[in-house]
């Protein structure tokens, strides 16, 4: 089925509700009674009790080569993107007849990165969340997975986690946040997971900074009708991949084009059934200006902009773009550079993905030496504020 830009709405989500209740509590528990509750919903819902697992030079896991190579090429050209984007923030100064003025950097100094293993165990987002955290300066980066798995380790080890502790899903959040007998309370936690997961750290941040909080993930596929469509069909397959609530929709405003990419997919036995469940979907746009319009509309977590009349600069709301079809996001989420960790569900509107950026904080510096005139105006205007003593401190040093 093919549908139209114009009526095409997203998915709603399940009920949110009874996850919402069931972290609630369980929040309140682990800060009730601290490290036994957190231990025993382990045991309930992964069936092992935290583990801080000592992390090892990366050559000792001796990882099949190619493998070792692959996670070493991420990590490097990761960092790359990194240090540029850091080195894009600057500290500044300047001064005027009254005084100086600037901004100084400061990193977060203490961070935790949750790191998926239930389904897959998530190498590439060790290093998409530790290796900014390193660049920006973080003092302690502890890492947080229930995965055990040795390339997972390598992967956190190489990009500098100071710590690893085995423990899975919202408790892992909570005693981050909380702080417990393994960990002290982080300043910041970063990183995708479950529902239970991304609830967690929503309830949890008035205490914690975080990074946006991760839904479903998603992709855009924009096509102009001139692209291979088994490279693009697998792309929407790969997204899809992800889980039940995964989404791929393909758009274009080629009707042919997109008649064949459905009769590939019918053919194709995993998409079709994608396909079924809503998870893949065809929309056609009437002309480029309403694909442009549905892109915006959608602010997809991950574009894919296969479309030559269509320029990067009509893209207002995404998370991550990809031009041209050998562009695939399957390369973003490894080793292009930019960072996988992006916002979902049309949240691009208000956020950005997770860069070395977040785990900065601006501070602002001022020093006056001869403030007479400011004074002055600050005091009338403390004093229209019914605020005495606030004009008397600025009145006070003035000759
Ligand atoms: N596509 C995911 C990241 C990922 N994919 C990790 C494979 N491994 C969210 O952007
Ligand atoms: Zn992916």
């Amino acid at each position: 089925m093919i549908l139209n830009t114009s009526t095409w709405q997203r998915p709603t989500l399940a009920d949110e509700h009874e996850i919402q209740t069931r972290v609630g509590a369980m929040l309140n528990d682990i800060r009730e009674r601290g490290d036994i509750a957190i231990t025993e919903y382990s045991e309930r819902f992964d069936r092992f009790a935290p583990e801080i697992i000592e992390l090892k030079p990366f050559v000792d896991y001796q990882l099949a080569p190619a493998l070792a190579e692959a996670i070493k090429l991420a990590a490097t050209r990761i960092e790359r993107f990194a240090k540029k984007q850091r080195d894009s923030l600057t500290e500044m100064q300047f001064s005027d007849e009254f005084g100086e003025y600037g901004q100084r950097l400061l990193p977060i100094e203490n961070m935790a990165a949750y790191i998926p293993g239930g389904r897959f165990p998530l190498i590439s987002t060790a290093l998409m969340t530790l290796i900014p955290a390193r660049i920006a300066g973080c003092v302690s980066r502890v890492a947080l997975s229930p995965s055990d798995h040795p390339a997972l380790l390598a992967a956190a080890s190489l990009a500098g986690a100071t710590k690893f502790v085995r423990i899975g899903g919202a408790q892992a959040i909570a005693a981050a946040a909380y702080g417990c007998e393994w960990l002290s309370r982080v300043d910041m936690i970063v990183g995708p997971g479950n529902a239970y997961v991304a609830e967690a750290k929503a309830q949890l941040q008035s205490r914690v900074r975080i990074d946006t909080v991760a839904g479903p993930s998603e992709v855009l596929i924009l096509a102009d009708g001139k692209q291979n469509v088994a490279w693009l069909l697998e792309d929407a397959i790969a997204q899809a991949e992800h889980g039940p609530d995964a989404l791929a929709v393909v758009a274009s405003n080629g009707r042919q084009w997109l008649q064949m990419f459905e009769q590939s997919l019918q053919k194709n036995e995993s998409a079709r059934a994608l396909a079924e469940r809503q998870q893949i979907q065809l929309v056609f746009a009437e002309t480029k200006a309403d694909l442009i319009e549905f892109a915006n509309r959608f602010g997809a977590e991950h574009l894919m902009l296969c479309h030559e009349g269509i320029g990067v600069e009509t893209i207002r709301h995404a998370g991550a773009v990809f031009i041209g079809a050998r562009s695939p996001v399957a390369l973003g989420d490894y080793l292009s550079g930019p960072n996988h960790t992006l916002p979902t569900v049309a949240s691009a509107r208000r956020s950005s993905g997770l860069s070395v950026l977040d785990f900065l904080r601006v501070q602002t510096v001022q020093t006056i030496r001869n403030g007479s005139v400011l004074y002055q105006a600050a005091a009338e205007i403390a004093e229209a504020e019914g605020l005495q003593h606030h004009a008397r401190s600025l009145r006070l040093r003035m000759p």
